[in-house]
């Protein structure tokens, strides 16, 4: 069939293609006699059989033709999979590009190195079995599906020259993140940003199932990503060189497309949304893999997923079968007599940095420009007398923002992700200096939107999680703001990030990236309007899970700590950094220089708020702005209660301070903790999340047994901001109680206190009943000193 590949060109791609798909099975199958010098025997397969063949081809088809493109136009590419379970593949094509033996230089390119490479795969302290951080040039681990797109998007955000062609498996398509994800495209700037090609790879099949897009009529399936916004190109087929040749002219195409798009909106100033291309490759799941075992179809379908055979230690006939397979791609005809990739197949790769195993964006830490930041000092509020000022935390936050935006402007390597809470998070000043990505259509009522946006906001959690992943690792910086209950949707990507940090930390050629910055704002305490449904602080629980070397936890108390938290994030690397923040009118209780001072310990005996002289009957301590002013006036009420008890008030930003050192870096040493919470006083603690974590981190300290945690209780309402507490039990009343029932040297005070502590909890249930508010007493609560 005629076509752009000559007839020498074509033999050789698909001789590279035979011989990515033979190191593919090589891993999956061998442990030993990896060029098939002898017959093959049941001692050269290993013991367990892990791997998926079915997808491995058509990723390595499309790697192949992409090195095409990359060495006829020194196109800056990097491969992004979404079905990352063909690692095989992508191991298979870096070793043979050569950017795998030099990052792991003991798996040589000749005989020893193969063995080595078919060894390690899925073999124990060997590698993973999916694209992971180990897979040269991936920022994508596969293993969890339905991220490809978004961190494809994230990555071409601000890289105008990259192009990410990014694989999305039809099964993976049926993910919600990935359905979502296709309306990407209405947040790239095609002047300002790079592209992403999306080839959705219809093979067909799942694990064990067919895949809906696989099996809508083509008219609908064309109307679909019509209706997304893309230019959809199909191609099918199984015939290996007719698929050569379509293949290299529809690329040829593609990319010429892309170039003209681009060429206009940059030549022109025009930003409009261009109908981006994509491709729908239909190729057989397991192509290339034995067509039939037992008597049952296996290449075209679902059974070809995995191990295609899998009783091949077993079963002779099966050995067999693999032993005809690994020949049909005519090893000898593909590496020398040292087990070397001959010499003139070795250019179908492009050479040097082209090579997309070592594409300088999948390894972003190498391209990092720290960020220039303000002077968060200079967006202090002067608190005046402890307390008696209030704000927004975020809001101030919101100016700093502002400026960290305008000081990176010329770099284009910061922005602000939102599900549509950026204003509603009061984040809006940044809209000063850059306003929201949208290249959809403007209305005249529309404020702030742009193709030039750095607010990168739509109402998916998932997307703004994926872009800034995508974004994070290839280089950049950013700050996800969300509701604090709703971060929970991003559960599983957070985990799939923090684990992806731990192991690229651990790999000598990773460069550190920025961290991943979450400010939780609309938190639990203060969803007054929203209710129940809005009123969920467990994502603390779900970070605190992760590797101590990679979660940060911080619950700045008011303003000032918040911005210098907020600063010590975006400069750390290789982190995820949870702030959980207010955005109501809340007290400010430091000046800025205690601020830092408290935030650079992360916990802290606040003396001016207590009355103990070294020596306390009790420690009122908190975590969170809500549980600090409960606190606060819990102190106030214990005046009134109990005058002659001694307090001590803790207050606690870096909530890991509470763990011993020995299972996180920040936690506090022994004789600190012994220090500042006694080792048997009574500790009232209130705390923002749910107690539980309190007595997780803190089990094994000196006075555990003595520390009541009052937090979240799962009762929740559309009620006032102090009923919530009350719910709860995390009130003042509650706390300055449980301070004297806890206290010996009070006990002569628990009967009156009790008797106080339900006269004033009736009056607040009749107050809010009938006021619909909190009462004046509670509303306006000012710190005092003694
Ligand atoms: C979120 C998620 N759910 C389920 C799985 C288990 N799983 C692994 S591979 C796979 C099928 C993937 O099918 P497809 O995306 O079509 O990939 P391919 O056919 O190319 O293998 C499933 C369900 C997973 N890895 N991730
Ligand atoms: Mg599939």
């Amino acid at each position: 069939m005629p076509g752009p590949l000559s007839e020498a060109e074509l033999e050789k791609m698909d001789a590279y293609w035979r011989a990515a798909n033979y190191l593919s099975v090589g891993q999956i199958y061998l442990k030993d006699n990896p060029l098939l010098e002898r017959p093959l025997t049941v001692e050269d397969v290993k013991p367990r059989l892990l791997g998926h063949f079915g997808t491995t081809p058509g990723l390595n088809f499309i790697y192949v033709h992409l090195n095409r493109i990359i060495r006829q136009h020194r196109a800056n590419m990097m491969y992004v999979i979404g079905p990352g379970h063909g690692a095989p593949g992508i191991i298979a094509n870096t070793y043979l590009e050569g950017s795998y033996t030099e990052l792991y230089p003991n798996i040589e390119r000749n005989r020893d190195g193969m063995k080595r490479l078919f060894r390690q795969f899925s073999w124990p302290y060997g590698v993973p079995s999916h694209d992971a951080p180990e897979v040269p040039g991936s920022i994508s681990e596969g293993g969890e599906l339905g991220y490809s797109l978004l961190h494809a998007y994230g990555a071409v955000f601000d890289n105008p020259d990259l192009i990410v062609p990014c694989v999305v498996g039809d099964g993976e398509a049926e993910t919600g993140p990935l359905a979502a994800s296709w309306h990407s495209n209405k947040f790239i700037n095609p002047i300002t940003d790079g592209v992403v090609l999306p080839i959705l790879h219809l093979n067909g099949y799942k694990i064990a199932n067919p895949t809906v897009l696989a099996r809508i009529d083509p008219d609908e399936l064309e109307a679909l990503f019509r209706g997304y916004g893309y230019q959809p190109y199909f191609l099918e087929g199984d015939d290996p060189k007719t698929m050569h040749q379509r293949m290299a002219a529809l690329l040829d195409e593609l990319y010429a497309e892309i170039l003209r798009i681009q060429r206009h909106a940059r030549e022109n100033h025009d930003a409009t949304r261009p109908r981006w291309p994509m491709l729908v490759l239909r190729t057989p799941k397991g192509w290339t893999g034995p067509h039939e075992v037992d008597g049952k179809q296996v290449e075209g379908t679902w059974r070809s997923h995995q191990v295609p055979l899998e009783e091949v230690r077993t079963n002779p006939e099966h050995l067999k079968i693999l032993e005809a397979w690994l020949h049909g791609y005519r090893p000898r005809e593909l590496f020398d007599a040292n087990g070397t990739l001959r010499e003139e197949l070795a250019d179908v790769a492009p050479k040097g940095r082209l090579r997309m195993g070592v594409n300088a964006h999948s390894n972003g830490g190498q391209l990092l420009v720290p960020l220039v930041l303000p002077g968060f000092r200079d967006y202090a509020v002067d608190p005046g007398t402890p307390g008696s000022k209030e704000v927004s935390a975020t809001r101030v936050l919101g100016g700093y923002l502002r400026d960290v935006m305008r000081h990176n402007l010329g770099t284009r390597n910061f922005r602000l992700f939102a599900p549509d809470e950026n204003a509603s998070n009061r984040l809006q000043d940044v809209y000063a200096v850059s306003g929201k990505a949208w290249d959809a259509r403007l209305e005249s009522t529309d404020e702030h939107l742009s193709a030039d946006g750095r607010v990168m906001e739509v109402l998916s959690e998932h997307l703004c999680q994926g872009w800034l992943e995508g974004y994070l690792l290839t280089g950049r910086h950013g700050l996800f703001s969300c509701y604090e209950a709703f971060i929970h949707i991003i559960d599983s990507m957070f985990n799939q990030h923090a684990k992806w940090i731990k192991s690229a930390k651990e790999l000598h050629w990773r460069k550190p990236i920025a961290s991943l910055n979450y400010l939780l704002s609309s938190h639990v305490w203060r969803q007054d309007h929203n209710g129940f449904s809005h009123q969920d602080p467990g994502f603390i629980d779900h970070v605190a899970n992760k590797k101590a070397d990679t979660v940060r936890i911080y619950l700045p108390p008011d303003a000032n700590t918040l911005l210098s938290v907020a600063d010590h994030c975006l400069r750390s690397r290789d982190y995820v950094n949870l702030i959980i923040a207010g955005k109501q009118l809340s007290p400010v209780w430091l000046d800025m220089e205690s601020a830092v001072r408290h935030c650079s310990t992360g916990i802290g005996t606040w003396d001016w708020a207590g009355n103990d002289d070294g020596d306390p009957d009790v420690v009122m301590a908190c975590a969170g702005d809500v549980p600090t002013l409960e606190t606060l006036a819990a102190v106030t009420v214990l005046r009134a209660w109990a005058p002659e008890l001694k307090v001590r008030v803790v207050n606690v930003v870096d909530v890991f301070t509470l763990a011993p050192v020995s299972v996180h870096p920040h936690g506090l040493n022994e004789e600190d903790f012994n220090r500042m919470f006694t080792r048997d006083k009574p500790v009232v603690f209130a705390f923002h999340g749910y107690p539980t974590l309190v007595h997780k981190l803190t089990y094994n300290r000196a006075n555990h047994g003595n520390i009541h945690v009052h937090g979240f209780k799962e009762e929740g309402t559309t009620t006032t901001p102090f009923d919530m507490t009350v719910l709860n039990d995390m009130d003042r009343f509650t706390l300055a109680l449980a301070a004297i029932r806890h206290t010996p040297a009070a006990r002569h005070r628990l009967d009156d206190a009790e008797q106080r502590f339900s006269e004033v909890r009736q009056q607040h249930k009749l107050y809010v009943s009938e006021h619909g508010e909190d009462m004046p007493e509670v509303r306006d609560w000012k710190w005092t000193a003694r």
